[in-house]
């Protein structure tokens, strides 16, 4: 089988981790600005300051992606590059330096997938409260609207958020992410509706506009499946999938908040400030959503918990390693030993993205999906000068297999966006943690070089994954 004439093979980057130029023509701070210089909260102390200086070199870094085939690039603005301050005057050079790349990829024939809130934030806002202060939401439409205006003749499809469970659990709950809080509920809770009406109100602006592109969401889907199947590890699975991800796609496409969530948030004294407005808002811009995105790198092994701690987290089991309880303590995510890791603890289960892929249909019907992003982190050998990254070549391969095979069960895939296109920032594991399939030489002036697995993709779009 090969895939759709209609199915998108692309690959994903974030203005933070690839950008740089932080502080040049006009942009504003932003909140990982910030953050990324207080000590210990990365590694080595790794900022986006140059990153891997995207800004200066799109041309030939889309010319690179160009040159593999790729049919779709997708990147995400800065808002602070667009509104310095969060709200009030536009940037005319941050413009144009996304009109810049929008048109390269144009010239290309590569479609252009914009997200609109890849986590950096003008700093001016996240001081002001961040998310948790409702004066965000309105200033996030506000910018929203800007980029359609500027950018929605040639951009057809948007994606407004990129994994709000991340930003906000490791921004309120964890502490691991700006603005660094630990344990509050309330706060988190409080955030991620603030994220939903924004979401909300941005996709009936832009439909009012009549662009007549797409515009979603992107959340991070870690299907949770029991460790065994003793009842209370079972249970304390459907939990998870309640707290993890019904929370974060019911209120996108059924408009409205899982009831069981609700219960239990209220049980442990969370009280969140949502007026009828707001939940009407919400619920009737629900089937107006024309996709939703997932990124998909593991699913959770869950069983239950009986202790509740408010655990600050570090870099090391911040992101995706398993061994954390869950916030309320009801359940716990585990290592298991007949499972394949990566070397940052990450579970490999193509697996349990095929497995995860059919639930998500049990539960959402046929929904369009995009995979937007998927990949292996690894420190990629080099053997004669070439950058020999087998394993991600296997690792992307079997997740395409599993997107097959969903797409043959009838779950409705329209694209796959391997993360990433180029070697960048990792939030919190610096540049030795790598992704890309172009490698960057951070030892000789941020070269370009292409990786074995740039090669393997640029056949795999060519055959339409034929042999995949
Ligand atoms: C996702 C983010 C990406 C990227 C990826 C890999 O959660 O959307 O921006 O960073 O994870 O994560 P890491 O860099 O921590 O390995």
């Amino acid at each position: 089988m090969k895939f759709a004439k209609d199915f998108l093979f692309g690959a994903a980057t974030a203005a933070y981790q690839v950008e740089g130029a932080w502080n040049e023509d006009g942009k504003g701070i932003s909140n990982w600005d910030v953050f990324s210089k207080i000590p210990g909260k990365t590694f080595e102390g790794t900022n986006g300051d140059v990153a891997v200086d995207h800004y200066h070199r799109y041309k030939e870094d889309i010319k690179l992606m160009a040159d593999m085939g790729l049919e779709s690039y997708r990147f995400s603005i800065s808002w602070p590059r667009i509104i310095p301050n969060g709200t009030g005057e536009v940037n005319p050079k941050g413009i144009e330096f996304y009109n810049n790349v929008i048109n390269e990829c144009l010239k290309y024939g590569i479609v252009p997938f914009v997200t609109l809130y890849h986590w950096d934030m003008p700093q001016v806002l996240e001081e002001k409260g961040g998310w948790t202060n409702k004066a965000t939401i309105d200033a996030f439409v506000n910018y929203a609207e800007t980029c359609f205006k500027a950018f929605g003749d040639r951009v057809k499809h948007w994606i407004t958020f990129n994994e709000t469970v991340v930003f906000c659990g490791l921004g309120y709950l964890a502490g691991a992410h700006p603005p660094a809080i630990v344990g509050d509920k309330n706060k988190y809770f409080q955030a991620t509706h603030n994220v939903f009406l924004a979401h909300a109100k941005s996709v009936e602006l832009y439909k009012s506009l009549k662009q007549y592109g797409e515009i979603g969401i992107t959340h991070v889907y870690s299907p949770a499946f029991s460790v065994d199947d003793k009842e209370e590890n079972i249970k304390a699975t459907e939990h998870a999938r309640n707290l993890d991800t019904y929370w974060y796609y019911d209120p996108i496409l059924k408009g409205e908040y899982p009831k069981y969530v609700v219960d239990h948030i209220e049980k442990l004294g969370v009280k969140i400030d949502w007026t009828a407005e707001e939940l009407e808002i919400i619920r009737r811009n629900a089937d107006k959503n024309d996709f939703i995105g997932l990124n998909y790198y593991q699913p959770q092994r869950v069983m239950k918990n009986d202790v509740q701690e408010n655990v600050e987290r570090t870099r090391e089991n911040s992101t995706g390693s398993p061994g954390n309880p869950s916030f309320d303590g009801v359940y716990k995510t585990v290592r298991m030993d007949d499972k394949v890791y990566t070397k940052w603890g990450w579970e490999i289960s193509p697996e349990g993205f095929l497995d995860g892929l059919k639930l998500l249909k049990e539960r959402y019907g046929d929904v369009k999906i995009y995979i937007t992003e998927n990949g292996l982190g690894d420190e990629d050998p080099i053997i004669e000068g070439e950058v020999v990254d087998i394993p991600r070549i296997k690792f992307i391969e079997k997740h395409l297999r599993a997107v097959k095979d969903a797409i043959k069960e009838g779950v409705n895939i329209k694209g796959y966006y391997a993360w990433s296109a180029i070697d960048l920032l990792s939030w919190l594991n610096g540049y030795k943690k790598q992704y890309g399939f172009i490698y960057v030489d951070h030892n000789n002036n941020l070269e370009r070089k292409k990786k074995a697995s740039y090669y393997w993709y640029k056949h795999v779009i060519e055959t339409r994954g034929e042999e995949i």
